[in-house]
């Protein structure tokens, strides 16, 4: 079987990631210690994808919990599925990072890496054929960005050719006032770019405005926003934990869905979204389902992607769909917005099925849209770093822990070159040079996108 390692890391990560392994754990009929009282085969034909078999019909997430501080690790042990992941797994410091990256990657973290490599390995070890990784993290903090940071690089150095994935939660000023946060993020980008084979980009602001406007939450909290992405991820990892053909495997799913290597950030959706007052009131048809997965507001990215245009699109549908409703409905919205799809990549839209719906639902879908709009959260997180940058503010923090200011200067163009390569695909069209012929940058009529030096 192909397995996944998954990893936490962080705050964010942890509480992500233990949300995630109870709500899969639910879908593949297992109880809170991971026994199996389900009654669908399916349930358990590619169950060892993420969990190991112990003894006595006892299914283990394969799962490593990291985090700097003890807090998040504790909540777990202390949850009603605490018996569910190995004890082993669990790896703490004392200090957290104190939202700095540097402590992350530098100090606190790389005084952790090895026991934690340790572990992995030992996961890793276990596994009859390894397609990769996931990993749930946040980038504002100092943990989740920046020894997260340190722990994908240590796995590309040891695993080469085994896929990394990302659930990777961007920061927004509406959900927390660290003001350090653009930095962390920024530096955790420069990262990603190189090292992660896919990001599923998690967008704090964007969840925030879907429990406001969408799901009529007053003031959402961290576990109302979870909730959203834990849907999400259990749709978008629901072709690799059940049988069917297509991206059943992260690296079947990294082939469809990424022209580019560096373009791999992933605009990700669900729905049905309905506040719970409403629910009762509708039946969900294929074509809300449809209208709704293409809508901006359904986006857990804030990024409007009629902005941008459609590189390549994943959409999954759960439940009993009429895969020709399904198959007749998207035929619509391409033919409708043609333009938003680019025309140099023919049948850049799939559609994966599966019987099986998320726990207390007949049907739902995921959309997975690598869509170049998605430059509109790196610009507005390059904005709030620039401006503070530009006056060096609170560079000291980064300083005193052993980092150079050089490397915020290479994640700052980094990202200004990851941005203007979506601009550059964004206006490419199909009969145009876009590269010239030693693969550097294009520059563009007004020369605003400079070739490399
Ligand atoms: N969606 C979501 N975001 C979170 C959650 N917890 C924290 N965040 C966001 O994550 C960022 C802070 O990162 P944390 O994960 O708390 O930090 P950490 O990785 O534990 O690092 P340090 O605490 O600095 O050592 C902020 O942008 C928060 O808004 C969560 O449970 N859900
Ligand atoms: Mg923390």
């Amino acid at each position: 079987m192909r397995e996944i390692v998954h990893l936490q890391t962080g705050q964010c990560g942890n509480q992500l990631g233990q949300k995630f392994w109870e709500t899969i754990s639910q879908e593949h009929g297992l109880d809170a210690k991971g026994h199996y009282e389900g009654n669908d085969p399916l349930q358990l034909q590619k169950i060892d994808v993420y969990y190991n078999e112990a003894q006595g019909g006892k299914y283990v997430p394969r799962a490593v919990c990291v985090d700097l501080e003890p807090g998040s690790i504790d909540a777990i042990r202390s949850s009603s599925h605490s018996a569910l992941f190995r004890p082993d797994n669990m790896i703490h410091g004392s200090t957290g990072a104190g939202n700095n990256w540097a402590t992350g990657y530098y100090t606190e973290g790389a005084e952790l890496i090895d026991e934690i490599m340790d572990v992995v390995r030992k996961e890793a070890e276990g596994c009859d054929s390894l397609q990769g990784f996931q990993i749930t993290h946040s980038l504002g903090g100092g943990t989740g960005s920046g020894l997260g940071s340190l722990l994908i690089q240590k796995i590309r150095e040891e695993y080469p050719d085994r896929m990394m994935a990302t659930f990777s939660v961007v920061p927004s000023p509406r959900v927390s006032e660290t003001v350090v946060e653009p930095y962390n993020a920024t530096l955790s980008v420069h990262h990603l770019v190189e090292n992660s084979d896919q990001t599923f980009c998690i967008d704090n602001e964007a969840l925030y405005n879907i429990c406001q406007n969408t799901l009529k939450f007053t003031s959402p909290t961290y576990e109302d926003l979870n909730r959203l992405v834990t849907t999400v991820m259990s749709g978008v990892t629901t072709s690799l934990r059940f049988p069917g053909q297509l991206n059943s495997d992260l690296r079947k799913m990294a082939v469809n869905l990424i022209p580019f290597p560096r373009l791999h950030f992933f605009m990700v959706g669900f729905a049905p979204l309905t506040a719970m007052a409403s629910k009762n009131f509708r039946h969900v048809t294929v074509n809300d389902l449809t209208q709704q997965l293409f809508h901006p507001t359904n986006m857990m990215a804030a990024a409007d992607p009629s902005t941008g245009r459609y590189l390549t699109v994943a959409c999954l549908f759960r439940g009993k769909v009429s895969m020709r409703d399904v198959e007749q409905q998207l035929h619509n919205i391409r033919d409708r917005s043609s333009s938003q799809f680019v025309e140099w990549i023919p049948n850049n839209m799939q559609t994966v099925y599966c019987n099986i719906p998320p726990a207390g639902m007949e049907l739902a879908s995921t959309f997975i849209g690598n869509n170049t709009a998605i430059q509109s959260l790196f610009r507005r997180v390059q904005e709030q770093f620039s401006a503070m940058f530009r006056r060096k503010a609170f560079l000291h923090w980064y300083t005193d822990e052993g980092m150079d200011e050089m490397e915020f200067s290479e994640a700052e163009s980094n990202m200004n070159d990851l941005i203007c390569e979506y601009q550059q695909y964004q206006d490419a069209t199909i009969d145009d040079d876009i590269y010239e012929e030693d693969h550097e940058l294009a520059v563009d009529d007004e020369g605003v996108y400079g070739p490399e030096e």
